[in-house]
């Protein structure tokens, strides 16, 4: 008898904050995209996790379809990956709380995430913001995800992940798959324009800090002439050349050389010149994202199709893992 091989499973999400960066897309998205042949690939706008700081609530709604659109634009495909809004499927929210129940204090405070958004917006330190991690690892393991495309920003929730699901196999017997990070070589952490220490984000106070996934071509070019670098006029990866190595990655990843490639291609070029053929290779990447955008935008009613057919589809796999937890830690069935 032919053996069926079993496709590895995947989950990752993404929150519908604002329109997706050249960081979510090179860090993360392009993988999504790559990933869908050969793994069951589960994607998810996290909207929830969103309200852990605050929104406008038009704002959010309107953010939350566009995300949708912007990741079938970048080449998600809903026939081949489950694609849906976190909050269409209940189960997340009721598998977090058992997780909650068996995560540590001490674990959740050492998240370094928590710590940076807490100082971005000391006026709402909440609790949602302290339990972030347990529902992300809600979204992972109620799909028994064995691998999570994530940037290095989320490698510290990952770890929790795993260590909530070892937990809990540990005293109910095997339940969780333990999920492994995929974290890509190059890309994995794009940083800001402004600041070139910190992580490029789409929720940033300073548009100037990142390049959005749908910034015209004149805005790219603009944004990444303006980007921080320094006094040395020598396009060369080194430590302490923050901004141009910044630079260096992105024009590597963009378009398909090696970072050693690049240092030699702008040898004998100045900044001025670099930073235009940097702003090409992002335009030439993202202008079929836009184009496809631009049309899928238009259709509300493919948009909304798609979103109940993913969540249908969300919650036919994960309300089984969620029966078998309660029954685990001894909920009556119903
Ligand atoms: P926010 O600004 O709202 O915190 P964000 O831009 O950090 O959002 P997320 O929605 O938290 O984006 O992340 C989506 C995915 O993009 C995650 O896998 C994350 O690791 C990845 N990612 C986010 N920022 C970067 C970056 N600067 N470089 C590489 N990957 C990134
Ligand atoms: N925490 C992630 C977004 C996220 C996620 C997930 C990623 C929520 N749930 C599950 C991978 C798997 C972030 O802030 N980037």
């Amino acid at each position: 008898m032919a053996e069926t091989v079993k496709k590895k499973v995947i989950f990752s999400g993404i929150q519908p904050t604002g329109v997706f960066t050249l960081g979510n897309y090179l860090g993360a998205l392009q993988n999504w995209v790559k990933l869908q042949d050969e793994y069951r690939c589960v994607y998810s706008v996290v909207d929830l996790h969103s309200l852990t700081v605050r929104q406008d609530p038009k704002q959010l709604r309107a953010n939350s379809l566009n995300s949708l659109a912007l990741l079938l634009a970048c080449g998600i495909d809903p026939e081949k990956s489950v694609l849906f809004l976190q909050s269409h499927a209940y189960t997340h929210t009721e598998l977090a709380w058992v997780l909650d129940c068996y995560i540590p204090f001490g674990e959740l405070s050492r998240m370094t995430q928590f710590k940076d958004k807490s100082q971005r917006h000391p006026e709402n330190i909440n609790a949602g913001l302290f339990n972030y991690p347990a529902l992300m690892a809600a979204d992972i393991l109620a799909y028994n995800a064995d691998l999570v495309p994530v940037g290095v920003d989320q490698k510290q929730h990952l770890e929790l992940t795993r260590n909530v699901a070892a937990r809990f196999n540990g005293i109910y017997g095997d339940t969780f798959v333990v999920p492994e990070p995929y974290i890509p070589k190059e890309g994995g952490k794009i940083m800001s324009l402004a600041d070139p220490t910190k992580k490029m984000s789409k929720s940033d106070d300073n548009p100037k800090a990142f390049i959005s996934i749908l910034d015209t071509p004149e805005t790219v070019v603009k944004k990444i002439k303006s980007a921080v670098t320094d006094s040395e006029a020598e396009v060369a990866y080194r430590e302490g050349k923050d901004g141009v190595n910044n630079l260096l990655t992105i024009y590597s990843v963009c378009s398909g050389v090696s970072i050693a490639e690049a240092e030699r291609e702008f040898a004998s070029a100045g900044y001025g010149d670099f930073k235009l053929a940097v702003a090409e290779a992002v335009n030439a990447r993202l202008r079929p994202v836009r184009e496809e955008y631009a049309r899928l935008i238009e259709d509300k009613a493919y948009l909304t199709q798609c979103c109940r057919q993913g969540a249908e589809r969300a919650l036919a796999i994960s309300s089984r893992i969620l029966t078998k937890v309660y029954k685990k830690v001894g909920l009556v069935a119903k």
